[in-house]
């Protein structure tokens, strides 16, 4: 079986293509040419598996539609999972243009090349809870209505619907996979989970003195990406195509996490923590809960990990981390840096 996954370098794809590896697929993943190699969260298993034939990289920008029908008609996947995007939600409203055009654009010319290949292959969409919008605390489901409020939220929205449209114009095995929100020790270092559990670990070193968030009282329902990337491969083994909400049945806030977080190497949050109106978004999604009973009824998927679990796994790894972080600065090989990421 060979599989196609765009966003290979990503959080997702990185566990998605170790465990797709494990279960005996071919793995073609796709990389944008960057000045600077990004490849860091794949290099354990690329230089593992490349040379034996079961991992190969191939470059492509899911905006240049003449290379994802190349690859499609040339690999001849049996799978192909897109979990390419512009995923910040903050940076979404500043760099909408290019959010829109990845979200949707990106979508519609893999299932178009889907659709004129002769082979017969299954599409996963990597949709979002942000697509719901989060204005009540009420459980979503696949029934639940979307309101996105971001332009991040609007692409996802788009690529979703088109998903369904190819699914029940051209009856072509294509998935949406609703996942709240999952984190892991790869996580993106500007989403809240990991800035959180980095800092906590550069704090533990004496590396770090303050942490800048934003809104704190935000909830989420934080699962981790390793029990995730098993449910989206169970959907597309699934019979029936179909849209399917992943996530733990539980929500926390920000200052949950802030709590659990901190608490781990004994520190009161409170006293690092701060807040600015740069971490701010023009429009918040308050509230996300997700109900995943299909999930569990149809597909025996449930969640491993739950938040204490996920927590301490970020924090440990965090502080490894940071160790080594400070070696490097007592030998002066690095510059400090006071507060991490400096990005938004
Ligand atoms: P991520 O860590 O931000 O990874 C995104 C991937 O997309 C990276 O490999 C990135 O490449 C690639 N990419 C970005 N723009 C691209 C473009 N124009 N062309 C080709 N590739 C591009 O995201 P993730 O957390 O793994 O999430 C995977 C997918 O699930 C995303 O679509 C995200 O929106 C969606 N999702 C995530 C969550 C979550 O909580 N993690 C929840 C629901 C849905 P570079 O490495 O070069 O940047
Ligand atoms: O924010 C608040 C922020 O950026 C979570 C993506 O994977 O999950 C992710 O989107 C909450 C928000 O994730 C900071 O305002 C406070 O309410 O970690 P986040 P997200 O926006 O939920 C969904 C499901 C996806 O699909 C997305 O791709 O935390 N918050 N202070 C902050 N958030 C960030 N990033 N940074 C702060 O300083």
């Amino acid at each position: 079986m060979k599989v196609l996954i765009t966003g290979i370098t990503g959080q997702d794809g990185a566990y998605l293509a170790r465990l797709l590896i494990e279960k005996g697929y071919e793995v073609h993943g796709t990389v944008r040419r960057s000045s600077s190699v990004n490849t860091k969260r794949i290099d354990d298993i690329l230089s593992k598996y490349e040379r034996e034939g079961n991992l190969a990289l191939h470059y492509s920008d899911l905006l240049d539609s003449a290379s994802i029908s190349s690859l499609i008609n040339n690999i001849g996947p049996d799978e192909v999972y897109n979990l390419a995007a512009q995923s910040h939600v903050a940076v979404s409203f500043e760099n909408p243009v290019y959010t829109t055009q990845v979200g949707t654009l990106g979508s519609v010319s893999i299932l178009e090349a889907i659709r004129s290949s002769k082979k017969e292959m299954k599409y996963y969409q990597a949709s979002s809870s942000e697509m719901y919008g989060g204005g009540s605390s009420e459980k979503l489901n696949e029934e639940s209505k979307f309101i996105p409020k971001s332009p991040y939220a609007a692409s996802k929205v788009f690529a979703h619907n088109m998903t369904t449209i190819y699914r029940e114009s051209y009856g072509i095995h294509a998935v949406n996979g609703i996942l709240f929100n999952h984190e892991s020790p790869i996580r993106g270092e500007t989403f809240v989970t990991r800035k959180i559990t980095k800092a906590v670990g550069r704090i533990s070193q004496g590396i770090q003195e303050k942490l800048t968030l934003g809104n704190l009282d935000a909830v989420r329902d934080w699962g981790y990406a390793g029990d995730f990337v098993e449910g989206m491969w169970a959907m597309m083994q699934h019979e029936e195509p179909s849209d399917w909400v992943l996530s733990t049945g539980k929500a926390h806030s920000v200052k949950d996490f802030l709590d659990k977080a901190f608490n781990i190497v004994g520190l009161d949050w409170s006293k690092y923590v701060e807040t600015s109106e740069t971490y701010y978004r023009p429009n918040e999604v308050d509230y996300l809960l997700g109900d995943y009973s299909k999930a569990k009824n149809k597909l025996g998927w449930e969640p491993k990990v739950q938040i204490d679990g996920l927590v301490e796994m970020m924090v440990e790894n965090d502080i490894h981390e940071a160790k080594q972080e400070a070696v490097l600065l007592k030998e002066g090989l690095i510059e400090p840096t006071w507060e991490y990421p400096v990005i938004k």
